[in-house]
């Protein structure tokens, strides 16, 4: 059996380290943690992670929380994956790392925004609001991802690595949000590819085995 359980729930940011795990072709176990439920904020769960978040990987019984952190350790446990670019020097490294925290502490709380504005505002029209200051606070790192992805290119250019599969959350996620797809053609490329790879469509898969369970339970979430 293996020392890798990563508790999830569909459509989260815990897609990342699926991914991760499946391009690896690591053996591991999938957790669903039930939000409708408040499965989240149940005390077994909270004495893993006491932030109350998925992802949260369990390593040899030892949690491991954040998405950067995930990332860092799964590519480094699983060199061969090339999960992540191997930075030549400190610094290099350091922008790796950058740029894994802009997916999660600049972009994240955006898509939160956009996806689900009753998370921080009541009423309708305040979430309109919301939702509206979130999407045109996105637009410009929209047209900094596409210009960055270009014709064809992953972030690190020809090198696939995690950096892409958080992008694709981010798409994934604002997409269907009122967000102006169309305005971002690199982009909407860049999950169509995303999509094409064998390692994302056996998470994808993983998580639809996850929805459905929510379903005949009755605990789907769907968020306004
Ligand atoms: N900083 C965390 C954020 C994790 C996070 O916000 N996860 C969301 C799902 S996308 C969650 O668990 N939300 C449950 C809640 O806040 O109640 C990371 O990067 O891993």
């Amino acid at each position: 059996m293996s020392d890798l359980v990563l508790f999830s729930a569909p459509g989260t940011c815990a897609r990342v380290p699926c991914i991760a795990l499946e391009e690896a072709r690591a053996e591991y176990t999938l957790r669903l943690v039930r939000f409708m439920q408040g499965e989240h904020r149940s005390p077994e769960f909270l004495a893993l992670n006491p932030k109350g978040k998925v992802p949260t990987l369990l390593v040899g019984g030892e949690p491991l929380t954040e998405n950067v952190a995930i990332a860092r350790y799964l590519a480094a446990r699983f060199p061969r994956a090339r999960l992540l670019p191997k930075g030549d020097d400190p610094l290099a490294e350091a922008r790796i790392t950058a740029d894994l925290s802009f997916c999660a502490a600049t972009l994240h709380p955006i898509v939160t925004r956009i996806r689900m504005p009753a998370f921080m505002v009541d009423g309708e029209e305040a979430r309109a609001s919301v939702r509206s200051k979130a999407i045109a606070a996105m637009q410009p790192f929209a047209r900094m991802i596409d210009d960055r992805l270009g014709d064809g290119g992953w972030w690190y250019g020809a090198e696939w690595s995690l950096v892409d599969a958080c992008l694709y959350w981010v798409w994934f996620r604002i997409t269907g949000a009122g967000f102006p797809a169309g305005d971002h053609p690199a982009w909407a490329d860049h999950a169509a590819r995303m999509e094409a790879r064998p390692a994302v469509r056996r998470a994808l898969q993983r998580e639809a085995e996850m929805e459905a369970q929510l379903e005949a339970e009755g605990l789907a979430f769907r968020p306004d």
